[in-house]
């Protein structure tokens, strides 16, 4: 299996997520290709209405998204298997008849190869180049044709605070030229019993997506947690419209992370794996305008569970 994370990173955001209160680790590690798939598992979860609403969402409204944007290019960061995106391309390829380009942007780089080349098998005639970062670092891009549509889908908006999405939403702004557009997939605030039902599935698949994020940690650095050891919790927080996902200590558990440290967690000891903002309008707002973005268009859902906000400079 191809190592996903560099190794030195990862030791330092440990040494400074650990050290920490509360501890936590930087949900970008759930994802080596075993945590792709499991994300991709939650996707099609009963209780993970989030894909199904922005999927419902894309089926409605690509067309009138492409006609706006008019794009040659579709950047996508946090593509995953890039399943939804596939209402956009379809659009994309019947409106620009020379050929389109897709320039996915993921962490999860075993993982984006796997969906490039499989894009490829179903689009012959779009071009396809991958690009395997950490879209919170600065990266670049391959060349491409104007004018381009950047996609942020799945809500992973949410996983940072929104200051920390205003810096994320600045770094596309600032690539962005006359003429592109930004369309971020957006998961609604909404009745508590429902978000958090979606993130504690009856089948378990989001605790052993949970759980995998340690088993990241040991096999790129040779740690020892014992994953099996972490109870899964994931708890609505109603004053920051957010969910928390934590990995709770059963019993005491002494790790040893080379290079990062010793630690030792008493029964009960947690980290903070994830953070998941549910957006209203007015913070989605707040966020693009404060990056240097305009909203253009806000399409929701009848239910209120899902937006798509397109916006330009
Ligand atoms: N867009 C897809 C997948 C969402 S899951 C969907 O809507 O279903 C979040 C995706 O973002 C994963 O594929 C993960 O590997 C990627 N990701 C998370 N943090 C990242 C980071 N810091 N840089 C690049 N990709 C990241
Ligand atoms: C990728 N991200 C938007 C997902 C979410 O809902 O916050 C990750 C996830 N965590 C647990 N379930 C899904």
């Amino acid at each position: 299996m191809p190592v996903t994370f560099d190794r030195a990173r990862m030791a330092r955001d440990l040494r400074e997520g650990l050290s920490e209160q509360p501890r936590r680790i930087p949900p970008k590690y759930f994802y080596d290709e075993q945590g792709s798939r499991l994300f991709d598992e939650i996707t099609r979860l009963p209780e993970y209405y989030p894909t199904r609403a922005e999927r419902g969402l894309l089926i409605r409204w690509s067309r009138t998204i492409i006609e706006m944007a008019k794009p040659r290019t579709l950047v996508e960061l946090g593509a995953g298997s890039a399943d939804k995106t596939r209402t956009l391309l379809d659009e994309m390829l019947r409106t620009v008849p020379e050929g389109a380009t897709y320039l996915p942007v993921d962490v999860s780089a075993g993982f984006l190869a796997q969906s490039a080349a499989q894009l490829r098998d179903e689009y012959p005639s779009l071009r396809v180049s991958p690009v395997a970062a950490d879209f919170s670092t600065h990266f670049a891009l391959p060349a491409h044709p104007a004018p381009a549509l950047h996609a942020f889908l799945g809500s992973t908006i949410g996983n940072v605070t929104p200051d920390d999405a205003v810096a994320l939403v600045s770094s596309v702004r600032e690539r962005m030229e006359p003429g592109d557009y930004f369309l971020l997939g957006i998961d609604l605030r909404k009745d508590v019993t429902l978000i958090e039902k979606a993130y504690n599935d009856s089948r378990g698949v989001t605790a052993q997506f949970n759980r995998n994020m340690l088993s990241v940690i040991n096999s790129c650095l040779g740690a020892n947690f014992n994953a099996s050891a972490f109870d899964h919790s994931a708890i609505y927080n109603e004053r920051e419209h957010r969910i928390e996902m934590r990995l709770i200590a059963r019993g005491r558990q002494s790790v040893v992370i080379p290079d990062v440290g010793d630690f030792t967690f008493a029964d009960g000891d947690w980290i903070l794996t994830e953070v998941s903002y549910k957006y209203d309008r007015d913070l989605a707002n707040d966020v693009l305008a404060r990056s240097g973005l305009v909203l253009r268009e806000w399409f929701t859902d009848d239910a209120g569970l899902f937006a798509l906000a397109l916006s330009s400079r």
